[in-house]
């Protein structure tokens, strides 16, 4: 998810053009986390109001439109104390435009303004909750909802301050969200809040700091805000549940120093030329400024909660964090995997209730139950998704299931029916083919389903339904996390599919824990790195290597050698092993390298049967097996041992190593990995 970035200066004048070429800078700074659209809030001249703009596309953007909206000499004067907020944004409920673009405010008059990161799961309740006090909605955001929220509170309970306001506002939303929030009715106060989205303080003083640690304090201020209190319209009686306030206790004081400016980011690529001295806060943390102070609020006390705050200091060097500490866009992407796909889930699987809920869909589930057959088409990676998840979507409808290359599909002029779903899977929602194919099934009345990690893409745009994936912006052209998040996807609509069919309610189950350890599993696959990675030096000056497996990691040999093409432009080849009697098998020798996929599942005999045949031909296979499978690593001195998870879903995990074995041959080739010679990320022309 995309970008936060606010700077607040306390008795140290700044001009607004100086704060906005600041807030551009600091977005410039977060590019490299992908996004749609931008926007920025500052002060009025009269420092009374708000003044905001917004733009789709790059930062450059927006950094003309400031140019164009900011002149006359009023922002030219320096200002002593002034907070400015701004945010790059990777779409997830709304498409990108200015309307959906942040900052989000809670009124015309801009009383409060937000940006956020992340997703609320529950902004349609929400929504509803405002609706009935006569709040009007402008955006499709989710975040639209924060911003009315907190100024619902703001009339209705006039003795909290900004910061009481913004953690009662908190309290009622669940879901994934870093927010910095700036309001009018407190000028010169800023309130940041982090849950499951990262968030950091940078502090930047003319002196050394006093202290290293922030206090963590709970619960009610020393003193209330008064000069608003009589501006604040009276309003309804109190509807939202408040929690209980506890006194604060700490032997730190919070953070008072004169002449400061703080930077609230997040990540610390857009502080770090400022300066070295951070906080990262931690979920649920609550950070307030007022009156140049900084203090951490949290709302419930818990045991292991430490008394303070460390004040950090960065060791890094910016050039080294604009991909996050990783060399390419690629690897980042990779280790992202075990977030990615936890927020893929986020919000729609309900592990303790073994429900999912698949919003974007539900209303479609009892016609898409009533359908002829499911038709999943896609391009290259998406594709492999289709094929990776065939067998359980066969298995959990019950219903006839075909993948489709969107190309071949379009040249064979497939016959289509009303009765069929169809569903189109595509990272940028632009792929020329697949959106080619949507149009002819949606033409021949088929129902459209969008499977998109890209909000208000064609293919979003064009489906009757779908699903985002929520797997973040994927900058490298080779598809990894989006794989992935694609296939979980997948997987959860196979769920919500069989969700009343008592027969398949164990198998279900059994999938839902297996869903619950898939992002630990995947973190201790990406152990495996430095393994791989030797691996990789046995491989990269050969001209060929041919993967093999079958059953449910038939797509990940397919995955696997198109990623080894890709990014190492050796050829590669997936071999379905029950195939290699038919041809492939006199491609083997002791020269021909060749990787194979055995692990413990229904079709592990034909597996190991597969294995033998290369062996007996003097094939010395790399394998890839299950954790502890000693008999099936015999068979090779060179192994990738892999924890066991349920058979439909060891794709994910067999699909790892291949991303870090085509990564690692890739560098050692000297390849581009980012931008493999010849490709595009979005191939937007057939
Ligand atoms: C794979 C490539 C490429 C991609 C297709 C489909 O690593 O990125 O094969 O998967 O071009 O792209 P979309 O998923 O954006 O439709
Ligand atoms: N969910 C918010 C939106 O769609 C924020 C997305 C982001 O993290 O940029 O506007």
């Amino acid at each position: 998810m995309c970008g936060i970035f606010a700077y607040l200066n306390y008795l140290t004048p700044k001009s607004r053009l100086e704060v906005l070429d600041l807030l551009v800078t600091g977005l410039k700074r977060l590019e490299y986390r992908g996004y749609d659209s931008t926007g920025v809030a500052i002060d009025s001249p009269d420092s009374k109001n708000i003044v905001m703009v917004k733009r789709t596309g790059k930062v450059k953007v927006l950094e003309d439109a400031i140019q164009e909206h900011f002149t006359g000499g009023e922002y030219s004067e320096p200002v002593a104390t002034h907070i400015g907020i701004a945010h790059t944004r990777w779409a997830t409920h709304g498409e990108p435009c200015e309307r959906n673009s942040h900052p989000q405010r809670s009124d015309e008059g801009n009383g409060f303004v937000v940006v956020h990161n992340g997703i609320i799961t529950n902004y349609n309740d929400v929504k509803t909750f405002l609706r009935k006090r006569g709040y009007e909605f402008e955006s499709e955001t989710d975040t639209e909802v924060f911003a009315k929220l907190v100024h619902h509170l703001w009339k209705t309970h006039p003795t909290y301050s900004f910061r009481e306001l913004v953690e009662q506002a908190i309290l009622q939303l669940e879901g994934a969200f870093a927010v910095a929030v700036k309001s009018k009715h407190f000028p010169g106060e800023c309130v940041a809040a982090r849950r499951s989205s990262p968030l950091l303080v940078g502090i930047k003083t003319k002196t050394r700091l006093a202290t290293d640690h922030i206090p963590i304090l709970y619960g009610k201020d020393d003193k209330k805000q008064t000069s608003d209190q009589e501006t604040r319209p009276h309003g309804q009686t109190r509807e939202l549940p408040v929690l209980p306030r506890s006194d604060s206790t700490s032997e730190f004081m919070p953070l008072e120093e004169k002449e400061v400016e703080y930077f609230f980011a997040s990540d610390a690529s857009a502080v770090i030329e400022h300066t070295n001295r951070v906080i990262y806060l931690e979920d649920d943390d609550v950070a307030a400024v007022r009156d140049g102070t900084l203090s951490i609020h949290r709302l419930k006390k818990s045991l292991d909660d430490p008394h303070a705050r460390e004040i950090t200091t960065l060791k890094m060097e910016i050039q080294q964090i604009m991909k996050g500490n990783y060399d390419y866009f690629m690897q980042k992407e990779i280790f992202e995997q075990p977030d990615s796909v936890v927020n893929t889930m986020r919000g729609r699987v309900r592990f303790d209730g073994n429900a999912i809920v698949l919003g974007g869909i539900k209303d479609y589930i009892p016609e898409i139950k009533r359908c002829r057959r499911l038709m999943l088409i896609g391009c290259g990676t998406s594709y492999h998704s289709a094929v990776a998840t065939r067998q359980l979507l066969e298995e959990l409808t019950e219903l006839p299931v075909m993948v489709e290359l969107a190309s071949d599909f379009l040249d064979r002029n497939t016959p289509i029916f009303r009765d069929d779903v169809c569903f189109f899977i595509s990272q940028s929602g632009e792929t020329a083919d697949t959106l080619m194919a949507l149009r002819y099934c949606k033409q021949r009345g088929a129902l459209i389903v969008g499977i998109t990690n890209t909000v208000g893409s064609s293919i979003c745009r064009e489906s009757h339904c779908g699903v985002h994936i929520n797997a973040g912006p994927e900058i490298g052209v080779a598809s990894t996390k989006a794989y992935t998040s694609q296939f979980i996807s997948l997987v959860m609509f196979a769920l919500v599919m069989s969700e009343d069919r008592l027969s398949l309610q164990q198998r279900r189950l059994e999938i839902l824990q297996a869903l619950s350890n898939l992002a630990d599993q995947i973190r201790k696959v990406l152990k495996l790195d430095s393994k791989v990675q030797e691996l990789a030096k046995d491989l990269y000056q050969h001209k060929s290597l041919l993967i093999m497996g079958r059953g449910y990691n038939f797509a990940t040999c397919l995955e696997g050698a198109l990623k080894v093409k890709e990014l190492t432009y050796m050829h590669s080849e997936g071999i379905m092993a029950g195939e290699l009697k038919h041809g492939p098998l006199a491609l083997v020798d002791d020269s021909m390298p060749v990787l194979m996929i055995v692990l413990r599942d229904p079709v592990y005999v034909k597996c190991m049967n597969a294995l033998q045949q290369v062996t007996s031909r003097k094939g010395c296979p790399v394998i890839i097996c299950e954790e502890g499978d000693e008999e099936t690593k015999a068979f090779s001195s060179r192994s990738l041992e892999i924890p066991r998870t349920v058979d439909c879903l060891q794709g994910i995990l067999t699909v790892i190593p291949m991303q870090l074995l085509s990564y690692h041959i890739a560098v050692l080739r000297g390849c581009d990995v980012d931008c493999p010679r010849n490709l595009a990320k979005s191939v937007t022309v057939e």
